[in-house]
């Protein structure tokens, strides 16, 4: 097959002052940071549903992708060619993985045994060109959410057939994502959720979703499939309301069903803030709970109020995101996957490049920013000397259990006042972090 993308070579680091926009300014791969590689810190992923098949395509008209590669045809042998040109992307980029839903690789046939002989012969391929190069599944998933058989949800559809369809799929989806050595499996409930209660029995709902994952955690031990499951948390869109709305509604469910250890989470930045968070405050979260799994790496637009998936560019979002990264210890198995796409106007193969390169480079530069201020303590040393009241006296009794309700009375009634409050220097630490990103 002639090359997908002629014009581009090899992406390289070629350092700061660059004029090349086909160079990274900051992420060089093998350079160590805080004693890993850039590589090993970040492990960039690219999601083969925005960057293989996006179209452009909004509410208000049809798609303008310019891709020579793709015939526009449901044929095997251009969703074959389709892997092929993906993984001259990935090689040429310099990322270690991807990411698909099964109905992204292969069309959907007359059949559901049709449908599965299509994967197989895509996935085929997929394994091909990932013993030839090296590049890594980080996790596959299922399209749950396209199809009008979904159209009241998979596992959480009043219809009985939905679920049994939906379970069907996902088993092939898991043994493919087996097959091609995949690090993990992720759960996104795309209309896993409600438009209105006034035809929804909610807590049935739910507890259909949790029968779901344990049978996909059941199958998943049968086959040996070792990879990390992750649900990734969104708030709405296409329902009103999604289940798994951000991490803490995600924490309660998998608690309350038993699942807590099982399941991790894939964050998105853009689900994030569409639930009213910042992607900080969900990596927090997740971190606490024990369930940080994996990053989808994108960001929304402030102005517009949907999932608009755009590439990372922001160095305060990166700095704050590798913060928690580097403080759980790492991102694997997970990965940062760009669940991103480039805007409908940026309609040529190059723009997919350039929206890849500076999506990497903005976190190279988050990650070089967030090691320099875990290294000099600059953040660290102040919110010790914050909660230097616990390290103590009364504090250090009452996180050691030592003392309740009764103790605390009599404390209070002999001193009388607390002792002063300090400042919380937000400001001051704003300035801060602003010296480090300078
Ligand atoms: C959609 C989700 C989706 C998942 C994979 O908003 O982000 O892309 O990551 O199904
Ligand atoms: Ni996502
Ligand atoms: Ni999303």
């Amino acid at each position: 097959m002639a090359e997908a993308f002629p014009d581009v070579t090899q992406i390289r680091f070629e350092g700061p002052g660059t004029k090349n926009p086909l160079a990274f300014r900051h992420y060089n791969p093998d350079e160590v940071v805080a004693g890993m590689t850039m590589a090993d810190h970040l492990r960039f992923s690219v999601a083969f549903w925005h960057t293989f098949r996006g179209t452009g395509a909004d509410q208000f008209g049809v798609g303008t992708m310019v891709r020579p590669w793709d015939d526009g045809t449901q044929s095997i042998e251009n969703a074959q060619r389709r892997v092929r040109a993906a993984f001259e992307f990935f090689e040429k980029l310099g990322v270690k993985f991807w990411t698909f839903h099964d109905r992204d690789l292969a069309p959907e046939g007359e059949t559901l045994a049709e449908t599965n002989r299509n994967l197989d012969a895509v996935v085929a391929v997929a394994k091909e060109e990932q013993a030839r190069t090296g590049i890594q599944l980080l996790w596959g998933t299922a399209c749950l959410f396209s199809n009008p058989r979904y159209m009241h949800g998979a596992s959480t559809s009043c219809n009985a057939d939905a679920f049994a369809y939906a379970a069907a799929q996902v088993k092939k989806a898991i043994e493919v994502t087996h097959e091609l050595g995949g690090l993990g499996y992720t759960f996104w409930g795309g209309r896993e959720g409600y438009t209105t209660l006034l035809n929804t029995d909610m807590g049935r709902e739910l507890d259909h979703l949790a029968k779901f994952l344990h049978m996909a955690v059941d199958f998943k031990k049968e086959i040996g499939f070792t990879g990390q499951f992750y649900i990734e948390p969104k708030p709405m869109e296409p329902t009103k309301h999604q289940y798994d709305s951000d991490a803490a509604a995600c924490v309660a469910f998998l608690q309350k069903y038993g699942l807590m250890g099982e399941l991790k989470l894939n964050l998105e930045t853009n689900h994030a803030t569409l639930a009213g968070h910042t992607m900080e405050h969900e990596l927090e979260t997740a971190i606490h709970f024990g369930v940080f799994g994996s990053v989808d790496a994108n960001a929304g637009d402030v102005m517009l109020g949907w999932d608009t998936d755009q590439f990372p560019t922001d160095i305060y979002l990166t700095t704050n995101v590798m913060l928690r990264i580097m403080k759980a210890g790492g991102l694997a198995p997970g990965g940062l996957n760009f669940d991103a796409h480039v805007r409908r106007e940026s309609f040529e193969p190059i723009d997919l490049f350039h929206a890849h390169v500076g999506g990497m480079d903005a976190f190279a530069r988050g990650l070089k920013i967030a090691a320099k201020l875990r290294e000099d303590r600059a953040l660290d040393d102040f919110i010790a000397q914050r909660y230097g009241s616990w390290d103590t006296g009364i504090g250090a009794k009452i996180e050691a259990g030592k003392v309740g309700f009764k103790e605390l009375e009599a404390y209070m009634l002999e001193k009388g006042e607390i002792a002063p409050n300090a400042s919380g220097r937000q400001e001051m630490l704003e300035n801060i972090l602003n010296d480090y990103i300078a």
